[in-house]
């Protein structure tokens, strides 16, 4: 009996808290799985856990179906690179087998190309952006870190612009996390009286740090909502203000509420003077945008842009969290400049209840460790970096639409290995697929780490290292990693399946081989203990376990900016180029861009593509997230299929009979890019003229020999093939995935699957209980 595991009559019960897999962000549910003769049987939430208090995604109690699948794979596998594409000539290896054949290569490229022809690929914020960093720049020696999602569009330019005009770690919620033991209840934790929801909706999607539902607790408890969005979502619903934009319009509707706020003498203005850089010349860049005119770029009424601007200045403290829709269009280091500014010129910056930061100490979200030690001439080969310094400044990774260009065209130097941990870019991050598809199978050796065959590996990888899921790995959970820890938890293995590794271990493996000099831990826990003490923790990885709640809050500390707390040198102030919050910018002007921030039409819209737009006439947002999946994962798991069975896209009802089309048509969605086939969803939720396709699709049930649409018919139902590659702003960020135009035609039907699918996919038994 210990405070993580225990017997509860026929079941073994472990306690833990979860990171991923399944994909999930850094939200920390707090789990008690039960295993039963060894296998993971069911999950209940933990009751004890100070955050989730007992709440679980359906995702995490669909975990046993998730870990028992029979689509799992769990033992290494190779395929002659030859024979790519025919998934029927993978052959069970050994882990040994599988790390020679690595080791071999790797040695191999380092020595003919130079290690900056081994590439690594990342997928989104799973507990591996501390992991694979180290793999690239320690175990490679390669400056060439990928996460390939263009313009390096999801938390890239909300976490960069932190950095450049806070000079702090990344702003959440005041969700009483520092007072884990009363929470909301604790006298000294202040409500905010209103939040300001930006192109997230966090209930569904919980991501990198933020337990969406906390929103929930806290409207219970008295604080308003002001969301935008362009889909009347389950919050906007219940907001004060449901500012109901056209998509990828946010930086003119931002423009003009400061502009109300600063006009009418709503500002904080000992903030302002003490603290904002560039004041003056932002308020009149903001007089540029009355709100009538964002009123005609946005869709939304004047007096409710007027009367949210004026509410969120005065109803304080105010608190914000701001999602993906900010990062994905071309505008979006802009977009997220203003929603910062928003929170600053009110004075809402790191005050209790309002909007909390992480320190100036804190680690960047992509984690630098081992880059230092590169030689200079290996650091100058980062692709994109010298070209742009505004993402080579704030993250250790590639550009990425320039890294995929390497690949494609050996420019300026071949990339002949990959290694691909927790990324599907067939199926889901990467624009254009087709094109990476091609592109992909240049390289002479890609490997892969997952849990079950993807588009991706099936198309073109060579090695499959099968990877353990929550449950079957220790580790680690901390909010936003490292950028603003609320808290840090433990993650505990219950049961050993196949011969699964997590990711750490496959990393101190292939580094105690490739370079052990750089690999110091003798064991991942000794690794795990290094990490913990990162985050500011004391004690070891087994003492957090075995503590009472498995879980630890460092302390939060308010107005860091006024004691020396937000600056590397200990004086007041922010940690920027100025020591201010930088409302002017020296270094964007110093790259090329405008020093303020800025509006700018979506490259295709209405207003800028008019001829295009007559022939695809909607405004494309995608990827709004489902319950049921974590992107490209999950849909094979038969519950979750059975609550979201199809791709399909939201269309008002208006435009539907308009088109002569009804709910449940298959349709296809195209534009000057590409062409996909989705589901018609008729809701009201949508404005006339704006569409929401789902992303991220691909059939399991097709097979990977699927000839069709390429494997388990990727490349019918993916809306990526709607966005085009390389076409990001001028400091390299942002791509417009939530801001397309697109024309619907009707389709002849969808997916020929036998009678059945997909509901009734995936019962067989899980395999993993035979072997
Ligand atoms: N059109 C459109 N496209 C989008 C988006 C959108 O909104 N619209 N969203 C974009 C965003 S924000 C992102 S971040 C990208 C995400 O893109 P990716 O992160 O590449 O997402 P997935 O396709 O789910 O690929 C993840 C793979 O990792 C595996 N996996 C899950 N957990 C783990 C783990 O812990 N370890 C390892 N080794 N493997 C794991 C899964 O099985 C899966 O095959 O997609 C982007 N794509
Ligand atoms: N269940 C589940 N959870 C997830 C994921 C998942 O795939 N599934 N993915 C994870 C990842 S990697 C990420 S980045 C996060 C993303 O999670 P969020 O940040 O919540 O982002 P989305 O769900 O993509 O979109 C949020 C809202 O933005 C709105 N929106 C679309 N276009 C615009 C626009 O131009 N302006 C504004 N203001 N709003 C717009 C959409 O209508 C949607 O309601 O979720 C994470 N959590
Ligand atoms: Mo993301």
């Amino acid at each position: 009996m210990s405070n993580w595991k225990w017997q509860e009559g026929d079941y073994t019960v472990v306690r833990t808290c979860a990171w991923s897999p399944p994909g999930e962000h850094p939200v920390g549910w707090g789990l008690r799985l039960f295993y039963k003769d060894d296998v993971l049987h069911h999950v209940e939430g933990d009751p004890t856990n100070p955050i989730t208090q007992g709440r679980v995604s359906i995702k995490f109690l669909e975990l046993p179906a998730y870990n028992n699948s029979s689509e799992r794979i769990i033992y290494p596998m190779k395929r002659d690179p030859k024979n790519r594409g025919d998934n029927s000539k993978w052959e069970r290896i050994t882990w040994d087998e599988a790390y020679d054949m690595i080791e071999k290569e790797t040695r191999r490229i380092q020595k003919e190309y130079g290690p900056e022809s081994i590439m690594t690929f990342i997928g989104t914020g799973r507990d591996l952006w501390h992991t694979v960093p180290k793999i690239t720049f320690s175990a490679f020696e390669s400056p060439n870190f990928n996460y390939p999602h263009n313009g390096w569009s999801c938390y890239g330019p909300r976490s960069s612009i932190c950095v450049y005009v806070l000079g702090a770690g990344y702003p959440e919620l005041d969700y009483a996390t520092e007072f884990p033991e009363l929470r909301y209840d604790d006298p000294n934790y202040v409500l905010p009286k209103c939040a300001l929801i930006i192109g997230k909706d966090p209930l569904v999607s919980n991501p990198d740090g933020l337990f969406g539902h906390a929103l929930v607790d806290m409207m219970k408890r008295g604080t308003e909502l002001i969301v935008v969005d362009p889909r009347a979502t389950w919050l906007a619903t219940r907001a004060k203000y449901f500012l109901q934009l056209r998509p990828g319009t946010d930086a003119a509707l931002y423009l003009a509420m400061c502009h109300v706020i600063i006009s009418e003498d709503l500002y904080d203005h000992e903030f302002c003077d003490n603290w904002v850089y560039g004041f003056k010349e932002f308020a009149e860049r903001c007089a540029e945008y009355p709100p009538s005119l964002a009123s005609s770029i946005t869709g939304v009424p004047e007096d409710l842009i007027v009367d949210a601007a004026r509410y969120w200045a005065t109803e304080k403290p105010g608190s914000m969290t701001w999602g993906l829709a900010v990062d994905e269009k071309v505008n979006g280091i802009q977009t997220a400049h203003l929603v910062l500014l928003m929170c600053a010129i009110t004075g809402n910056l790191d005050v209790p209840g309002g909007v909390l930061l992480g320190g100036s100490d804190r680690e960047a979200p992509t984690s630098w460790w081992g880059w230092e030690e590169l030689d200079d001439d290996i650091k100058a080969k980062r692709l994109g970096a010298a070209e742009y310094p505004c993402v080579s400044t704030a993250c250790s990774t590639t550009q990425c639409d320039i890294a995929m260009d390497a690949i494609r065209t050996d420019k300026p130097y071949p990339i002949k290995m990959t290694f691909t941990m927790s990324s599907n870019p067939i199926a889901c991050p990467s624009a254009d697929p087709r094109m990476v598809d091609e592109a992909m199978h240049r390289p002479d050796f890609n490997v892969f780490a997952d849990l079950t065959m993807t588009p991706s590996c099936a198309s073109y990888g060579d090695l499959f290292l099968p990877v353990a899921s929550t449950g079957e790995k220790d580790g680690l959970v901390a909010t936003h990693y490292g950028a603003l820890t609320l808290f840090v938890a433990a993650c505990v293995k219950g049961n050993q399946v196949g011969e699964c590794k997590s990711d750490d271990e496959i990393m101190l493996d292939l580094g105690w081989r490739l370079n052990p000099s750089k690999f110091p831990w003798k064991d991942l826990y000794e690794f795990l203990t290094w990490e913990l003490n990162g985050y500011g923790v004391e004690g070891t990885w087994e003492d957090l376990r075995d503590s009472e709640l498995g879980f630890v809050t460092p302390p939060y500390e308010f107005e860091k900016y006024a004691y020396g707390l937000q600056t590397w040198n200990g004086e007041p102030g922010f940690g920027t180029q100025s020591g201010m919050v930088e409302a002017y910018c020296q270094r964007f002007a110093d790259w090329g861009d405008d020093p303020m921030p800025y509006y700018e039409e979506p490259p295709y819209s209405p207003v800028s593509t008019p001829d295009l737009a007559e022939r695809y006439p909607f405004v494309l947002t995608t990827g709004a997230r489902s319950w049921s999946y974590f992107h490209s994962e999950q849909r094979h798991i038969k519950r979750l299929r059975n609550l979201d069975p199809w791709p399909t896209v939201e269309m008002n009802p208006a435009d539907l009979e308009r088109l002569g089309l009804a709910d449940g048509d298959w349709v296809y969605l195209e534009n000057m890019f590409g062409k996909c086939r989705q589901r018609v969803r008729a809701t009201p939720i949508v404005k006339e003229g704006t569409l929401m396709a789902k992303h991220a699709w691909w059939y399991p049930e097709k097979g990977p020999d699927d000839k069709g649409f390429g494997p388990y018919g990727v490349f019918d139902a993916n809306i990526n093939q709607l966005v085009p590659h390389g076409l990001y702003g001028k400091m390299g960020f942002g791509s417009p995935f939530k801001c397309m135009i697109c024309g619907v035609t009707k389709a002849e039907g969808g997916p020929d699957f036998e009678e059945g699918w997909p509901v009734n996919a995936w019962d067989k038994k899980p395999a993993y209980l035979e072997r």
